[in-house]
């Protein structure tokens, strides 16, 4: 009988579903387990190769946790607001709701076409307003609360209101927008509004003027991403940086929390590193610097102290408001333009660019050491987020200040003995201090908290710590996200009620931003709250004493997976985000499978979001992923067309490089051969219905490159096309083949073939000669047993250690030696199909059936093996005549010398190589070698 897997996989999917073999309860028997996936964003295109990828490893260790007795839960659910279904929406009108709901509904076809062992009975949905409204309960609760730096964790916001109106700001130790000093004699005086403004400096949820990526001509705000050298990826407008007032989460607030928690997690130390790297802690001082001839003070933040005396001029951020105030009236031309134009550029851009540009202010700071009066310069590679903002440039040990002060003819004082600094900066923290006065003589590592100390106690400098983690930007100008439960009480910034959650979207009459260039919530009719009655009403009824105006914002993409893991252990429950029962029962997630490239985003926001939820008592662990695995890509070849930036044309790659181009990825479906397939491409999308092309022979060729497989590259190969043709089974054993897990790797559809082979050899194992099912009772011969027991003990170290791919081999060992043997026994047969329940269930559970076995496999005791069928019992000694090796010799391990030697001498070999001889000696070294002495 042949191997039909259409059939065996669809029967035991369906058998799956009726028997709800997945469910799981917190009052079921084993020991808590928690395997969780990244939840998909549910795209147009459906599935891509990556999602198999990380999925089939969780499924994998999750089957196995589960027939080795735990309890495990392994959900999954839909990332489900995003850019792609608002876009769509944008161009075609269709409702963001409709389109996600029915590409959840493809999903989830297919996840279960792959036989992932999920409890979908949990599933939720990040757009479903009874999973947004925790997402909004969550906000509420960070609005109301500050970070304690004393108690190390979040308090209530009124407490803090009770400590400004008993002592000011004396003993508070709060973290803070900007630092404010202020007795309870003016917090007593001040009115509400002033009031509600200075604790909006201290909430973990707080309105803040960012800096953003502005595109006028679409009317919002990018994303980073979203903008490719200056303009924007859909449309190609200019983009230019702008500060607006948006809602921020104050993650900086925890930093030091993040950076301490990382220690007690099993995550690869690469990823434990870019988080390390992202919250960037350095240690340093800030110092003050007066303004020469004013009574201004300068705040500068230096990792090196020690280099005061080398410092040779100042640098502030353009965007600093202290650029303003120093500058001098016959500098301040050139000094505006210069800002102007660096308000053009991202941070990112900033940071990159290496040339450098700068302009002088005409003041001057006076060195706080030895009273020295040294220019005061605006230039964009200090930047107005981190520190304070300036810097004292000390050209000699720092290669970015050594770059400016070469570009404008200024001085460069070493003062770390014999360093040359002609050709570069001596950047090492190492040496001798000399020009330094009392640090003078002095190793670095010395010289640096000597002068924080007499810095301190001069008062002209204090310790301190910096992060160059920042705030989140928590607001978005878009409709498909979460809507602020937020509503504006003559311009201060109130919140819902709780119980008035959920707060749900609006109906618009379009996606795009208002006319106006508000957020596209602007345009709904029905979009103010109602402050008497607890419900949104007509913006019409705005009257500013009961009714008033709604949030326009929604929150970004990365607020609804910020506690989706909390979720899962509670998803139906309608009275809190997670009882308290069920969290203490899971208590974490014990295994997270997903890409690295959420390292710096989802990784910290959701660990910062639920340090606050266990500070508020919501969750009870500190950090919420114990182990982490970090799958690797699956690329794809994608393909580029490349739009001239004047003139809006596509112009084909061979001749791309005779204009300024933005190249942009099409759809591999769109190209044959690196050839466009224009007319299909004209039809794409509406934006590109009159494009015009410059063609080469005739045809337009694309560019390609190898990159993450993902539906925004437009190069994604459908995992469920090749289940069909090879079934979900060889599918996820091909996917794990692939190589290391950890690895990206190219999809190759090449290799599946090898595999699906693979799973028809192991089926005809269970068969005779005539196509029965005939397993033999028969008991296995020491051969046979190795072969099981050393492949159980390969497998299940290959799963714990997450290297499927050897895994994998190793079953492909196992049933080349049965075949060999012609091993047909059940003895062997049965274990070996439970052992691979957890790769291929589908086939394992199909035998299993057959085995005349009732429950599911699923559910079997996962394999055990016993390390004395594995053992070495015999050895093939190497025979040697006067220390000559001659041939091999099997012999049994612990047998006796006389033995050995009998059994060597009688060998036909020995008579051959003695060629007549006598043997004087026979030397036996146990377990190594014979040598015979003639
Ligand atoms: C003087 C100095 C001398 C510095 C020296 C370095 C080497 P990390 O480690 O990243 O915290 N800096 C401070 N604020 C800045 C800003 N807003 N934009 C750009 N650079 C800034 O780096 C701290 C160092 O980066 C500080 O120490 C400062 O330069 C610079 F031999 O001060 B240093």
């Amino acid at each position: 009988m042949d191997y039909n897997f259409k059939e065996i996989e669809a029967k035991w999917q369906r058998w799956w579903d009726k028997q709800d073999i997945y469910r799981v309860s917190e009052e079921a028997q084993g020991q808590p387990f928690y395997v969780l996936d990244m939840f998909p964003y549910p795209s147009g295109a459906g599935l891509h190769m990556g999602h198999p990828l990380g999925y089939t490893a969780s499924d994998i260790y999750a089957r196995y946790k589960r027939m080795c007795g735990f309890n495990v839960l392994h959900p999954m659910g839909f990332d489900a607001f995003g850019l792609p279904a608002e876009q769509y929406a944008i161009q075609t009108g269709q409702p963001p709701h409709l389109t996600t709901q029915r590409n959840s509904d493809r999903y989830r076809t297919q996840l279960r076409s792959l036989g992932f062992s999920f409890d979908w009975s949990r599933e939720v949905s990040t757009a479903d307003p009874r999973y947004y409204r925790w997402t909004q309960w969550a906000f509420i609760q960070m609005f109301h609360s500050y970070y304690c730096r004393n108690a190390r964790r979040a308090r209530p916001i009124a407490a803090l209101a009770e400590c400004f109106a008993k002592n000011g700001t004396q003993g508070v130790n709060a973290a803070c927008t900007a630092p404010l000093v202020f007795t309870e004699k003016e917090w007593n005086a001040w009115d509400e509004g002033r009031r509600q403004e200075v604790l909006m400096n201290y909430r973990l949820a707080y309105l803040g003027e960012t800096m953003v990526n502005w595109c006028a001509a679409l009317g919002t705000v990018l994303a980073n991403d979203e903008v490719i050298n200056g303009l924007s990826e859909r449309g190609g407008h200019p983009v230019e940086q702008r500060k607006m007032k948006q809602w921020c989460l104050r993650t900086s607030a925890y930093a030091q929390r993040l950076l301490d928690g990382l220690d007690e997690v099993d995550w690869s130390d690469s990823l434990k590193e870019t988080q390390r790297n992202w919250i960037g802690r350095s240690q340093g001082a800030d110092v003050f610097f007066r303004i020469k001839d004013t009574e201004l003070q300068l705040q500068i933040f230096t990792t090196r102290p020690d280099t005061l005396f080398g410092a040779t001029f100042m640098v502030i951020a353009p965007e600093s408001p202290v650029v303003q105030h120093i500058t001098l009236p016959e500098c301040r031309a050139a000094v505006d333009a210069y800002c102007a134009q660096s308000r053009r550029r991202t941070e990112r851009e900033r940071i990159a660019d290496r040339t450098p540009t700068g302009v002088f202010t005409g003041a001057f700071a006076l060195n706080p050491l030895n009273g020295e009066a040294i220019p005061v310069w605006a230039a964009d590679y200090v930047l107005a987020g981190y520190g304070s903002g300036a810097i004292m440039a000390v050209p000699a040990h720092d290669s970015r200040d050594y770059a400016f002060a070469r570009h404008f003819g200024l001085p460069i004082t070493p003062v770390i003995e014999g360093c040359d600094v002609s050709a570069q900066s001596y950047d090492a923290k190492e040496g001798i201090m000399c020009r330094s006065g009392f640090l003078n003589g002095l190793p670095v590592a010395e010289a640096i908290p000597r002068a924080i100390e007499y810095v301190e106690r001069q008062g002209i400098g204090r310790i301190r710590v910096n992060y160059r983690l920042r705030d989140a930007v928590f607001s978005r100008q878009r409709y498909w996200g979460e809507p602020f439960p937020v509503f504006y009480k003559n311009g201060i910034a109130s919140t819902l009620p709780e119980d008035a959650l959920p707060l749900v979207l609006p109906e618009v009459d379009s996606f795009a931003p208002s006319p106006d260039g508000e957020p596209p919530l602007a345009r709904a009719r029905h979009w103010a709250w109602d402050t008497q009655n607890n419900k949104v009403v007509a913006t019409d009824l705005i009257d500013h004493h009961t009714v008033f105006p709604l949030e326009k914002n929604t929150m970004p993409g990365f607020a609804g997976a910020s506690a989706y893991y909390l979720r899962y252990m509670d998803s139906r429950n309608d009275e809190c985000l997670v009882s308290a029962a069920n969290n203490r029962y899971w208590r974490r997630v014990n295994l997270y499978v997903g890409g690295m490239e959420h390292a710096t985003g989802h990784l910290i926001y959701s660990r910062f979001w639920n340090k606050f939820l266990c500070d508020i008592g919501v969750a009870c662990e500190d950090e919420p992923y114990g182990r982490m695995v970090n799958q690797g890509m699956i690329q794809g070849r994608s393909s580029f067309v490349y739009r001239i930036v004047d003139d809006g044309r596509f112009v084909s790659a061979g001749l791309k490089d005779a204009y300024l181009t933005q190249p942009l990825h099409v759809d591999i479906g769109l190209v044959d051969g690196d050839i466009l397939d224009i007319e299909r491409f004209r039809a794409w999308r509406p934006d590109y219905a009159n494009a015009e092309f410059i063609l080469e022979d005739g045809k337009y060729v694309c560019g390609w490159a190898i990159e993450k497989m993902s539906k925004s590259m437009h190069n994604v190969v459908n995992p469920t096309d090749v289940a069909d043709l090879y079934g979900a089974d060889a599918l996820r054993l091909y996917v794990m083949f692939l190589g290391p897990l950890e690895l990206s790797k190219p999809w190759d559809a090449g290799g599946i073939e090898g595999v699906h082979r693979f799973l028809r050899k192991l089926w005809r194992l269970f068969f005779d000669a005539q196509g029965n099912f005939a397993p033999s009772d028969a008991p296995l011969d020491p051969a046979e047993l190795k072969t099981l027991h050393r492949t159980i003990k390969r497998v299940r170290g290959d799963i714990e250690r997450f290297s499927f791919n050897t895994a994998v081999s190793a079953f492909m060992i196992c049933v080349n030696e049965l075949s060999e043997r012609q091993c047909g026994k059940r003895a062997a047969l049965q274990p070996l199909a439970a052992l691979l329940a957890p790769f291929a269930p589908h086939i394992a559970e199909e035998l299993w059936h057959r085995l005349g076995n009732q429950g599911s496999v699923c559910a079997a005791a996962y394999p055990n093996f016993d390390e004395r069928f594995i053992a070495e019992t015999s050895f093939d000694y190497p025979v040697s005549f006067n220390g000559r090796v001659r041939f091999k010799k099997r012999l049994p391990l612990g047998i006796s010398a006389q033995e050995a030697e009998s059994a060597v001498l009688a060998d036909p070999a020995c008579a051959k190589a003695m060629d007549g001889r006598t043997a004087k000696k026979v030397i036996f070294v146990e377990g190594k070698i014979v040598n015979v002495v003639v």
